[in-house]
């Protein structure tokens, strides 16, 4: 056989294609992934000249940050988990440790998010719901009953209500004998992203980056081996953003934080090793290991851009996560697959921790089987695939170098235009990255239903008898009435002129922008102060932000020009207009803490270009304020988003209250992650339609306007 006398070319495979196409062109083999482009093939040509010379362990750590890697330690296996009591949190977790799980990540409920505590009427449907409910340092001590803090590293993630989460944590810790010095762990206190995608702000961004900078320092200085932030591209990605926003957003969000602690007086080698990240990572399986691969090398030019000399300070440590948007409703044991790929991919990226999704993800809170198998595809990972013997596998593969460095010089020009008008911070205020991640998400969620992308079981290969499978339901009110029962002995039991003189002095370093709050915080909850008093403490002076973000149009309609079902609907909307002398109008409600608005935007969105009358409404409303706002804006339906399992008391509720106003032709459809066993109790209580997740907007929208025609006038 006759060796190459050069290496192989694009140009050589084309000629080869060609002849097996015949006369269809190769192009058609290209992909488009957001904003890049992807060839069926790559060479030797297409790997840049400095991919060769990488060294795991050696900046830029493109490939890993460790020259062993899992060759010496497998990443962390940390499941993100919390649900109903402190008491039962508990439980699980000393479970979770015993079989294999190395580190713990708790979730808390959207009420201790949102800093109120569990006895706020704003918080009903909320307490205990999606995370651990918390309100003092009583609840935080019982969560690590028995749990060694010196020893099992905890990451909260927490934002909104950092200061009184983390100060009962330290208090917690201190009274089970462990000083905070000692104390290993994470604390998200990432803000930015909240304003942009996830919602679970408290306060306005300057006071709230106010609080993540006195967060920093404290940590430099009394707690060295915990990570003061996690800088999340995760939430980005599950709400929608492309490979290249989630890097670009959450490096500049990075950037930031950086410019933060420096403005303080820290300095940067003392502080950025203790800097870490969370990526979100879906079924692109070499997208995503490309982009942690780019993460890294990004990072470690950003951070000598901005003049740190320690190597630690270059290395971008981050957790993972597989995303819970890629789980599906239907047929849900595919997610245990969709899962496995997304946690190799991780793991092919070398990530230093990681959380596996669980399989009924997309219906409900996990059950103990179901989070078993999640916390296993990770043990399996670690102990029979054998990937963890080799550093950094993947790297010299053409495509995955290729792939890179696209991912670094894009990511690289979006922020350098971040930078150029002004920062992160100021993008974040004018809601410029928010808008291109909902563009982003709305033109997916057009190809999906369009059929472009295909998802298993839901717009290809359906079956229609899949088994139920088994779900945990949190009994809400019993929750609730327990930590109100907690509350009301804290209340009694401390000493109430101590209490209350630590919280005005939060209040008046606040005012005066003087001291650091978490040191005052921690000063409050050792003695005794609630969660909700030391938020409210500092939102006397803070006050309460309230987003008020435009929805984006058009591009919905752009992805269907000519498709006869989007026209046949936008006809129907024309018709109804026309009889009744205005477009069938909905409100798009989100109520309780549950701030996850993409679902709902992305309807709003479609909606809107399909010809309805859209009108957002406000994230955190109650029922009656739902009610009431669709009775000011004369809108025919509601449209009620629920991705929090808050559904059961909220729905009732939002009816009863529309009846009580004389209301009750408004019609209420909802959407979300609502178990199917649910459907039969909303519907009793008067929801006309309910589309789980994966439900074809198309399809629901068509729904919609069958009970519009109902009632029309002949
Ligand atoms: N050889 C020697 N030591 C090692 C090796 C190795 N191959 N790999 C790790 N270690 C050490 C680390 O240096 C670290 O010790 P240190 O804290 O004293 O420096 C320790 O072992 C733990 O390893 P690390 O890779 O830092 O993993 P985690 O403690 O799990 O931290 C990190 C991961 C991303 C940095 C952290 O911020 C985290 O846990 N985030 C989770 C966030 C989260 O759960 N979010 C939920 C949504």
């Amino acid at each position: 056989m006759s060796k190459p006398v050069r290496p192989a070319t694009f140009e050589d495979w084309a000629e080869l294609a060609k002849a097996e196409l015949g006369t269809v062109s190769p192009e058609t083999l290209d992909r488009r992934y957001g904003e890049m482009e992807v060839r069926p093939v790559y060479f030797a040509g297409d790997v840049p000249g400095e991919a060769a010379d990488a060294l795991p362990g050696q900046a830029p750590f493109t490939r890993g940050i460790r020259a062993t890697m899992y060759a010496n330690r497998p990443w962390t296996i940390r499941q993100y988990a919390g649900f109903s009591t402190a008491e039962e949190s508990n439980a699980f977790y000393r479970q979770a440790l015993e079989r294999g799980q190395k580190g713990l990540s708790v979730a808390f409920d959207l009420a201790t998010h949102r800093g109120y505590d569990s006895d706020h009427p704003r918080v009903a449907g909320d307490v205990g719901k999606a995370g651990v409910a918390i309100d003092s340092v009583e609840d935080m001590k019982a969560l690590f009953d028995g749990i060694p803090l010196g020893n099992v590293s905890v990451s909260m993630t927490m934002n909104g209500a950092v200061l009184p989460v983390l100060a009962m944590f330290i208090v917690a810790a201190e009274e089970q004998g462990v000083p905070q010095e000692a104390l290993q762990g994470t604390i998200q206190n990432d803000i930015l992203k909240e304003f942009m995608v996830r919602n679970t702000y408290i306060y306005p961004p300057e006071p709230s980056m106010r609080i993540v900078g006195d967060v920093m320092v404290h940590l430099e200085r009394h707690m060295p081996r915990f990570n003061s932030i996690s800088i999340s591209g995760y939430h980005m990605h599950e709400a929608g953003a492309t490979a290249v926003q989630e890097l670009a957003y959450t490096l500049a969000d990075g950037i930031e934080y950086v410019r933060c602690a420096m403005a303080r007086g820290l300095d940067i080698d003392r502080f950025a090793p203790r800097l870490s990240f969370f990526f979100g990572i879906g079924m692109n399986f070499f997208l995503e290991i490309a982009k942690l691969r780019a993460a890294r090398t990004l990072w470690a030019e950003i951070m000598t851009g901005l003049g740190a000399k320690d190597a630690r300070s270059l290395m971008l440590r981050t957790h993972c996560q597989t995303s819970g948007v890629s789980l599906t409703e239907q047929d849900p044991h595919n997610n245990v697959v969709r899962t496995t790929l997304e946690a190799l991919a991780a793991v092919l990226g070398g990530t230093q921790s990681l959380h596996t999704n669980s399989f009924d993800e997309a219906i409900a809170l996990p059950t103990e089987f179901s989070s078993r198998i999640a916390r296993n595809t990770q043990l399996i990972l670690q102990h029979e695939s054998r990937v963890t013997d080799v550093v950094d596998p993947l790297g010299g593969s053409y495509y995955i170098e290729a792939l890179t460095a696209d991912l670094v010089g894009r990511a690289r020009a979006m922020i350098e235009e971040i930078e150029a008008a002004g920062g992160m911070v100021r993008a974040v205020q004018a809601g410029t990255p928010k808008a291109a991640i909902e563009r982003a998400a709305t033109a997916r969620q057009a190809g999906i239903d369009k059929g472009e992308e295909v998802i298993v079981g839901v717009n290809r290969y359906r079956v229609e008898d899949v088994e139920n499978v088994e779900i945990r339901q949190i009994d809400n009110a019993r929750v609730r009435a327990r930590q109100v029962g907690r509350l009301e002995r804290l209340r009694t039991a401390r000493d109430e002129a101590r209490c209350q003189s630590m919280l005005a002095a939060l209040t008046e370093y606040a005012a005066k922008d003087e001291g650091n709050l978490l040191a005052a915080a921690i000063e409050a909850a050792r003695a005794r102060a609630t969660l909700g008093e030391i938020s409210a403490a500092l939102e006397t002076v803070f006050g309460r932000h309230q987003a008020d973000a435009p929805l984006v149009t058009g591009v919905f309609a752009e992805r269907f020009v000519g498709d006869a079902e989007f026209d046949e609907i936008s006809s129907r909307i024309a018709q109804i207009t026309a009889r009744r002398g205005r477009p069938p109008s909905i409100l798009v409600a989100k109520m309780g803490q549950d701030g996850h608005d993409r679902g709902a935007r992305v309807i709003g969105s479609a909606f809107a270009d399909l010809g309805f009358t859209v009108h957002m409404g406000a994230l955190f409303e109650t029922a009656p304020e739902v009610a009431a706002e669709a009775g000011r804006l004369r809108v025919d339906a509601i449209g009620v988003s629920s991705l929090a399992a808050g559904h059961l008391t909220l729905l009732p509720e939002l009816i009863d209250a529309l009846e009580a106003m004389a209301l009750g032709h408004v019609r209420v459809f909802a959407g979300g992650v609502i178990p199917a066993e649910d459907y039969a109790a909303l519907r009793e209580a008067g929801v006309l339609e309910i589309f789980g997740p994966g439900s074809n907007v198309l399809e629901s929208a068509a729904a919609i306007l069958d009970h519009f025609e109902e009632r029309l006038p002949n």
